[in-house]
């Protein structure tokens, strides 16, 4: 057996069965041998998407998943999607071929490339040693949550592995990451901050979306009377929680960011608490206890200073701290059961339940014949796709009326890849999204400028039959950029375009599609939903242009 068998199969008998990539002659083996190992293999037709396809899948379905690219060039399509996945923790493998020879046009120093967008770089280095390294580096994605780059250099995949049925039969798939201890120190401490806490919110982020997390911070918010946030990446955590605020930061509605605000107490539950998730810091009181907790040591503390880090599992920290609080929580001057209820007071759950939500809130429509307000076209929305969805959104103006007006149905309804902030991201992320829950209705929610930098994954949505909903708002600008810089007289030629039918473009890819400017328009929506949905559905949404989101002003006042 040749080294690029050995590797494909390696890594489908460490555990990775989903590998997404463009195939070229450089990885065109290894690949197949992962599919003749069982690995799905999906063929997406740029390696960002297909970087971006499998980070998504990862992150919804909690596997290391694969992307497979050609030596050079393959490789550096694919990078912005590995910096997000990379930014994110996602724990990827990259198979990446390699031309080590220095005259080979294919040639680039591809270690350094993962290293620069935070990737870990591997190498396979021999045939004596190529199972073990393969295996090594989905290993270290699954352990250390970490993308890596696995480098598999052109001048070593054809030479014979020595007893490669032997080294493969010994590969095994990584055993979950057992769970960090808090220590006890630091329980009895978050203790004492709660019992005395009389406004307290926690704030879940990414580390919270795990098996048992939402359980066992429910039990201990109920018992010191906390409020509950998300960050974006968790949005639907709490869904159906009456005291749930959805999203702390940008995207918070009025009440949640005053609610937050007035907090005595947040605790960041596997929540790095980035200027998004604060608004700049804004979120937070100057008298407010800032408390984290995260399995992670180098997180505490990265994006803002805390008066208690815990270095410890969410789920297991929150336990403990129930129980501590149970048990013997209570100064002895100040009873625990018998202080009020901290912030679940009765005006708190009046005001939650009138306006909480983006959608209780008035707003004057700014639609007109042509062009429909983004706000409308959410809302219907929200009303005519099923409840059971899951939402990839991309960045720009636009995208806070997705986020926050397209409800979840839990914390695996939203797939939110920004950490990159990078355009162009949202329909991969809807297709590893849709591969990863194809019980649910896929939808994404793109800019133009992010529709169009990606439109070759329309294909993909076609080819694999996914029955997926895209939604365009399409305003015929590079909006952010507008806003950024309109109201200061700067000229816009740069970042404004004339109008695309971007129905038209899906068309030729094979989707239905249908242009709205206004919500009458959107009845074969309604039909689409109702009907047999053999093709996707496309829709073009040609909306308002003329001011910036809100959460757009707010990040601009930020600076
Ligand atoms: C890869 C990349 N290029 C450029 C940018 C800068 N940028 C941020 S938002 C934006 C405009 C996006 O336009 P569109 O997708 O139409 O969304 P809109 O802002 O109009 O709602 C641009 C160019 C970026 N974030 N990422
Ligand atoms: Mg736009």
């Amino acid at each position: 057996m040749q080294v690029a068998e050995a590797v494909g199969r390696a890594l489908v008998a460490a555990g990775a069965g989903q590998v997404f990539g463009v195939v070229g002659s450089g990885n065109f083996h290894a690949t197949n041998a992962m599919v003749d190992a069982g690995a799905r293999f999906v063929a997406a037709r740029h390696e960002g998407g297909a970087a971006t396809m499998a980070d998504a899948y990862a992150r919804i379905s909690g596997a290391v998943t694969v992307v497979s690219v050609h030596q050079g060039c393959g490789l550096t399509n694919a990078l912005t999607g590995i910096g997000e996945a990379a930014k994110s923790r996602t724990p990827l493998v990259v198979l990446a071929a390699e031309a080590t020879e220095h005259r080979s046009n294919f040639h680039v120093d591809q270690r350094a490339l993962a290293e620069a967008v935070g990737a870990r770089s591997h190498r396979v280095t021999s045939a004596a040693e190529a199972v073990a390294e393969a295996s090594a580096a989905v290993h270290r994605a699954a352990r250390e949550r970490r993308t890596v780059v696995l480098n598999l250099p052109l001048d070593i995949q054809a030479l014979d592995v020595p007893d490669a049925e032997r080294a493969l039969a010994a590969v095994v798939p990584p055993t979950p990451r057992s769970a960090a201890e808090p220590a006890d120190e630091d329980i009895a401490a978050l203790v004492e901050i709660l019992a005395h806490a009389e406004r307290p919110v926690f704030v879940a982020g990414r580390g919270a979306r795990g098996p048992g997390c939402r359980q066992a911070l429910e039990a201990l918010a109920e018992r010191c009377g906390a409020l509950l946030a998300t960050s974006a990446v968790a949005r639907g955590l709490f869904r159906g929680n009456l005291w749930s605020l959805d999203v702390a930061g940008g995207f918070s509605s009025p009440l949640a960011a005053e609610l937050i605000r007035g907090a005595d107490v947040i605790v960041a539950q596997g929540c790095s608490l980035t200027m998004w998730t604060t608004r700049h810091g804004a979120l937070i009181g100057p008298e407010t206890t800032l408390v984290q907790v995260d399995d992670d040591p180098a997180a505490i503390g990265a994006h803002r200073p805390v008066h208690l880090g815990i270095t410890g599992d969410v789920r297991l920290t929150a336990e403990k701290t129930h129980i501590a609080l149970r048990d013997d929580g209570a100064p002895v001057h100040r009873p625990f059961d018998h202080r009020p209820l901290g912030y679940r007071t009765p005006e708190t759950a009046d005001a939650l339940a009138a306006r909480l939500s983006w959608r209780d809130i008035p707003y004057e429509d700014t639609g007109t014949r042509d062009r429909i307000d983004p706000r409308t076209l959410s809302i219907a929305l929200d009303d005519i796709l099923p409840a059971q969805r899951v939402i990839g959104v991309d960045s720009g103006n636009f995208m806070g009326y997705p986020t926050m007006y397209l409800s979840v149905p839990d914390e695996q309804g939203l797939c939110f890849t920004q950490a990159f902030q990078s355009i162009g991201l949202g329909l991969a992320t809807t297709i590893g999204a849709a591969l990863a829950r194809p019980d649910r209705l896929a939808v994404a929610a793109l800019g133009d400028g992010g529709a169009l930098m990606s439109a070759v994954e329309l294909d993909t949505v076609r080819r694999l039959g996914l029955p997926m909903v895209i939604v365009v708002y399409n305003d015929d600008a590079y909006g952010a950029e507008v806003h950024h810089f309109g109201p200061d007289g700067f000229p816009l030629g740069t970042v404004e375009f004339p109008p695309t039918d971007i129905a038209a473009v899906a068309r030729g890819y094979g989707f239905e599609a249908v242009t709205v400017r206004t919500r009458a328009d959107l009845k074969p929506v309604r039909d689409w939903v109702a009907g047999p949905r053999t093709a996707p559905l496309l829709v073009d949404a040609k909306v308002v242009r003329e001011r910036g989101s809100w959460w757009l002003e707010e990040a601009f006042r930020g600076h």
